[in-house]
């Protein structure tokens, strides 16, 4: 399924994030940017110790990245030319900030696709693995933030939701459904 807002189709897909054929993936990492589970560690596995390598040298260069911040690598042997490294929230009950750093988390990650010229974009749900966060809450706080940055007007042609489960991907299509375009 599909919806666009300004000039950018916003599509949903179940898959592997790492198949994915667009020009740059987004991982849900962690702030040590080494790697980890999940997303994580499949986006390095399938791309290779290039990823590593620039992750490592950023984080020379500029410290830890804070949850809610975004980087960007080559994306090594993946189809995809980029990877844009992102944080998301760990959950902790929803009173602690979560919905505005995963939002901060969306936003930015669109804001270094757009920096890049790149032309579309494919994210995980972040932080609803290992970080906890309540998949039907964050699949809501997600589709906002991405649309409203959408609807300012965006270079971006496609920014594509890869949902690892069937039951994830039909709980992101009725908060996109609901969404006005
Ligand atoms: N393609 C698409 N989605 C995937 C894939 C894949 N290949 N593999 C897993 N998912 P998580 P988080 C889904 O745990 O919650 C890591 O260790 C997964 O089913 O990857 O943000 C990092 O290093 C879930 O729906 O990320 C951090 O320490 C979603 O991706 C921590 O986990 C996110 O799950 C980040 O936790």
């Amino acid at each position: 399924m599909e919806k666009t807002f300004g000039n950018t189709r916003v599509t949903l897909v179940h898959g592997d994030l790492t198949r994915q054929d667009v020009d740059a993936v987004v991982n849900a990492a962690n702030s040590s940017l080494l790697g980890g589970g999940g997303v994580d560690g499949a986006i390095h596995r399938a791309g290779g110790p290039a990823i590593l390598e620039e992750c490592k040298a950023i984080v020379a260069r500029q410290g830890s990245l804070p949850p809610g911040r975004a980087v960007v690598t080559t994306g090594g042997r993946l189809p995809a030319r980029r990877v844009i490294h992102t944080v998301g929230p760990v959950w902790h009950g929803g009173a602690r900030g979560e919905a505005g750093v995963l939002r901060s988390a969306y936003q930015e990650s669109l804001g270094l696709a757009e920096a890049e010229g790149l032309r579309s974009v494919a994210f995980p749900s972040i932080s609803t693995g290992a970080y906890g966060y309540p998949v039907a809450e964050a699949a809501r706080v997600a589709l906002e933030a991405v649309a409203e940055r959408l609807r300012a007007g965006s270079p971006l042609a496609e920014v594509r939701f890869v949902l690892h489960t069937a039951a994830d991907r039909a709980v992101y299509e009725e908060a996109l459904e609901k969404l006005p375009a």
